[in-house]
C-alpha cells in the first residue's frame, strides 16, 4: 500500500509570451491532464494545478517588442493561453497567473523565510549592462554563441539549440537583443542560493529515486559532476515580484525563483475561492500528499534541483517531488519546432479546424517520453481515420446499431457463453489491467497504444463471432455476443475517456449509464451493463478527415517560414 493519500498534480507554467502550440502539448499539457484523467477515474484525490508564468525577461521583451506594458502583454496572453487549453479538454483545478497579488505576497514570503534562516547569501556578480541603454540586460536580453554547441544565437540563460543551461557572462560574443550593440560586464549585488551546501541533501535524495525515469535522474547526476554553485535568485529588472527588502530598488526575484512557488500560490488562490483558505497545506505540507511535477526536458534542473532545494530550505515542512515525468522534444515535420522563426502548429489555429480528441490521441500515440519524436499532418490524418474512426469509432457504431435495430435497443441477455465469448471478456479484463500498469508507471504513450490494440480485438471479436449471421440462424447465439460487444462498448467509453474526453462523454451520454463519466466510468468486472439496460447510439464520434483538409496544414506550414 502506497502511503499517500492524495496527488498534485503540476503542469509547467506555460510562459505569457505567446500561445501555445504543439511542443508544449505534447511534453506537458496532454501527457499531465491524461494522467490526471486516469487518477480521478480510478476514484482517487487530485488536484491539478497550473496558471501562466508572467515574469521574466521572455516577457518583458516580447512587450516591448509590441509596445505595450508586460501587464497588458500577460493578461492578454493569460486568457488565450487558458481558453485554449480548456479548449482542448485540459482539466485543470485552477490556471492562475503569477502577477497576481497572491503570487507577490507568497513569493516575497518564500524569499524572506530563506533569507531569515540563513539560506540566502548576499555576494556581488558581473551583470552585462548596456551602455547604450544604460541598463542592466539581465538572461535573454543578451545572445551570443553557445560555449558549450557553438550555436550563434544562444539565449543568455539557455541554448534553445542544445538545451544547456547557460550562465549569460560565459556566453561567447555577446550583444544585446534590444540593439544589436557590444554589452558589458558590470558589478551588482544579488541574492544567491548556495547550491553547492545543498548538493549532499539533493544527491541522496536523487539516488533514492530508482523509479525516475533515466533521463531526469541521468540529467540531475551530470550536474552533481559538475558541481553545484551559488545560484542567483534576483535580477536587475523593474519587472517581476520586487525583493521585499530595504534598498532594493530596481531588483526583483529571478523569474526561475519566483514561477515554481507559482504551484504553490495558485493552490492558496484555489483553497480561497473554495472559502477553505487553510485547505492549499495539505496539498503541500502533508506527507500523504504525492507531488508529481509533468513538463518538458529543459525545465528538469529547476524541479529537479532549485525548487526542491527551495521547498527543503523552508522552516515550513514542504513535501518535494514524488517523481518528476519529464519529456524530451517534439519536432514538427522533421524539424525542430522554432516560436522565433513561427515554425510550429499553434493550439487557437488548430482548434479551428479539428476537435480537440484527435490531436490528444495523436500526441497520445507519439509521446516523447524516453527520446525525441515528430509530428507529421500525415501521421495525423492517418491515426485519426485509421484508428479513431475506422476501428474506434467503427466498433461503437456497429455495436450500437445492431442493438438498435435488433434488439430493441437493450443490451441483450448474456446467454451461454462459449468460448470464443470468455476469451474476448478476458482478453478486455486483461487490457484494462494493463492500462492500469502502464499508466502507473507514467507509460502513457504505451497504454494510448495499449487501448487501441483492445479495440482492434472487439472488432476482430465482432468479425469472428458474425452477428449479421447469427441473427438468422441462432437469434440467442447472437444476442450473447452482441452482450460481449456492448461490454466492450461501456468499458471503452470509460477508458478511452482519459484521452478522449470530449468523445466520450457524449458516447457516456448515449449509454445511459448513471453516474460521472469522470469520476465513476472506469470499467470493471461489476460495472458491466445489465442485461436489458436500454442504449442509444451517439452520434458518429469521429468523421474523416479529408486531403485537402491536411494539404492546406501543410501548406500553411510551409507559408509561415517563407
Ligand atoms: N515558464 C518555462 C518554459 O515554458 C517555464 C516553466 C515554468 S514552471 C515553474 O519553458
Ligand atoms: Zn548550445
Amino acid at each position: 500500500m502506497s502511503r499517500f493519500q492524495r496527488t498534485l498534480v503540476t503542469a509547467a507554467l506555460p510562459y505569457a509570451n505567446g500561445p501555445i502550440h504543439l511542443g508544449h502539448l505534447a511534453g506537458v499539457y496532454v501527457p499531465a491532464d491524461i494522467y490526471v484523467r486516469y487518477l480521478r477515474a480510478r476514484g482517487q484525490s487530485v488536484l491539478f494545478i497550473c496558471g501562466s508564468d508572467e515574469h521574466g525577461v521572455p516577457i518583458t521583451l516580447a512587450a516591448e517588442k509590441e509596445g505595450i506594458s508586460p501587464k497588458e502583454l500577460v493578461d492578454r496572453n493569460y486568457v488565450g493561453i487558458r481558453d485554449s487549453l480548456r479548449d482542448l479538454g485540459i482539466s485543470f483545478d485552477n490556471f492562475s497567473q503569477t502577477s497576481r497579488p497572491i503570487h507577490t505576497q507568497t513569493s516575497q514570503e518564500f524569499f524572506l523565510d530563506l533569507h531569515a534562516s540563513g539560506n540566502l547569501r548576499q555576494g556581488t556578480s558581473q551583470q552585462f549592462y548596456s551602455e547604450s541603454a544604460g541598463r542592466f540586460l539581465p538572461d535573454r536580453y543578451v545572445e551570443g554563441t553557445c560555449p558549450h554547441c557553438d550555436h550563434e544565437s544562444a539565449r543568455g540563460d539557455q541554448c534553445e539549440r542544445c538545451g544547456t543551461q547557460i550562465e549569460a557572462e560565459t556566453l561567447i560574443k555577446p550583444r544585446s537583443v534590444v540593439d544589436d550593440s557590444a554589452v558589458t560586464l558590470k558589478d551588482s549585488t544579488h541574492w544567491f542560493l548556495p547550491m553547492g551546501d545543498m548538493q549532499p541533501w539533493l544527491e541522496q535524495w536523487i539516488n533514492s529515486k530508482t523509479d525516475w525515469r533515466e533521463n531526469v535522474t541521468n540529467y540531475c547526476r551530470g550536474w552533481f559532476r559538475q558541481g553545484l554553485g551559488d545560484r542567483a535568485v534576483t535580477r536587475d529588472l523593474d519587472w517581476g515580484v520586487p525583493v521585499p527588502l530595504e534598498n532594493h530598488e530596481g531588483k526583483v526575484l529571478y523569474v526561475w525563483f519566483d514561477a515554481p512557488i507559482g504551484y504553490v500560490s495558485a493552490t492558496k488562490e484555489w483553497a480561497n475561492d473554495r472559502d477553505d483558505p487553510e485547505a492549499w497545506r495539505t496539498w503541500w505540507q502533508d506527507d500523504s500528499t504525492r507531488l508529481l511535477h509533468f513538463l518538458g526536458k529543459d525545465n528538469i534542473v529547476f524541479h529537479a534541483l532549485l525548487f526542491p532545494a527551495m521547498l527543503n530550505a523552508h522552516s515550513e515542512s514542504y513535501i518535494v517531488p514524488d517523481n518528476i515525468p519529464a519529456n524530451e522534444f517534439l519536432n514538427l515535420e522533421g524539424d525542430k519546432l522554432s516560436t522565433s522563426r513561427n515554425y510550429a502548429v499553434w493550439l487557437p489555429d488548430y482548434l479551428e479546424s479539428f476537435a480537440p480528441d484527435s490531436l490528444r490521441y495523436c500526441l497520445a500515440r507519439n509521446l516523447p517520453e524516453s527520446r525525441d519524436t515528430n509530428f507529421t499532418w500525415a501521421d495525423f490524418q492517418a491515426r485519426h481515420n485509421n484508428e479513431l474512426a475506422d476501428i474506434l469509432g467503427n466498433f461503437i457504431n456497429r455495436t450500437l446499431t445492431f442493438v438498435e435495430k435488433y434488439f430493441d435497443g437493450r443490451v441483450p441477455e448474456m446467454g451461454e457463453l462459449l468460448d470464443v465469448d470468455r476469451q474476448a471478456l478476458a482478453h478486455l479484463d486483461t487490457s484494462i489491467g494493463q492500462v492500469e500498469r502502464l499508466m502507473e508507471s507514467f507509460e502513457i504513450r504505451a497504454a494510448a497504444e495499449a487501448l487501441l490494440l483492445v479495440t482492434k480485438e472487439a472488432n476482430r471479436y465482432f468479425d469472428e463471432v458474425q452477428p449479421w449471421a447469427t441473427r438468422k440462424s441462432d437469434l440467442a447465439r447472437c444476442g450473447t455476443s452482441l452482450y460481449v460487444c456492448c461490454q466492450f462498448v461501456r468499458a471503452f467509453a470509460g477508458i478511452w475517456a482519459i484521452i478522449l474526453p470530449e468523445s466520450m462523454e457524449k458516447l457516456w451520454d448515449a449509454l445511459n449509464i448513471p453516474g460521472n463519466l469522470e469520476s465513476e466510468g472506469w470499467p470493471s468486472k461489476e460495472r458491466r451493463l445489465p442485461a436489458g439496460h436500454p442504449v442509444g447510439k451517439p452520434e458518429i464520434l469521429f468523421q474523416k478527415i479529408e486531403d485537402e483538409t491536411i494539404a492546406a496544414q501543410v501548406e500553411r506550414l510551409r507559408a509561415a517560414t517563407q
